[in-house]
């Protein structure tokens, strides 16, 4: 679907991003969020929750038989977590780049990963790697009416191009 303002053919692009159980703990849910505000991408669904081991088991189901698997989920399910749908062109490029490498130690500094974290197991926030996978994604941890398709009203920030 196209944005109803604006005249380009700009496809709508979405991705989930979750603040873990230790981004939560470590009070970095506002911070994520400004990172994402500040760049101009738009939220488009939000909600704290405990997360269902049914959902995680689907979401990491690639990871399902390495080693580190069932320290994931124990971490995951430690305590609440943070879901959200930003959209914006190239929001799941762009996000990957603001959350900085899977590996803390190769996270470049200024990414939040680069900032915030020492370890890979402990290492703060989720963004979907691909526009396929975050589709995925957004439909696994959110309803359909959990999304609010707001109107961007021409802020000169706007995500939509001229
Ligand atoms: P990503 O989160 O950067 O997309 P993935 O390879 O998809 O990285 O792995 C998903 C999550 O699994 C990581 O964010 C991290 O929490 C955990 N993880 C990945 N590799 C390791 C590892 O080698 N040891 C411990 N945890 C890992
Ligand atoms: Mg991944």
């Amino acid at each position: 679907a196209r944005p109803s303002s604006g005249g380009s053919s700009w496809t709508r692009e979405q991705t989930l991003v979750v603040v873990k159980p230790d981004g939560v703990q470590w009070r970095l849910v506002g911070y994520v969020i400004q990172r994402f505000e500040r760049r101009g991408f738009k939220l488009v669904g939000m909600k704290m929750l405990q997360a269902p081991e049914r959902v995680l088991a689907e979401h990491y189901h690639d990871l399902q038989r390495k080693p580190f698997y069932p320290a994931l989920i124990s971490y995951m399910t430690s305590g609440p977590v943070v879901a959200m749908v930003w959209e914006g062109p190239n929001v799941v490029c762009s996000s990957r780049a603001m959350v900085g490498h899977t590996n803390s130690a190769e996270a470049a500094p200024d990414t939040i990963r680069g900032d915030f974290s020492i370890h890979i197991s402990r290492n703060i926030i989720h963004a979907s790697d691909s526009v396929e996978g975050a589709q995925k994604e957004i439909q696994l941890w959110f309803q359909s009416s959990e999304l609010v398709n707001w109107a961007d009203k021409g802020h000169q920030r706007s995500i939509y191009p001229p």
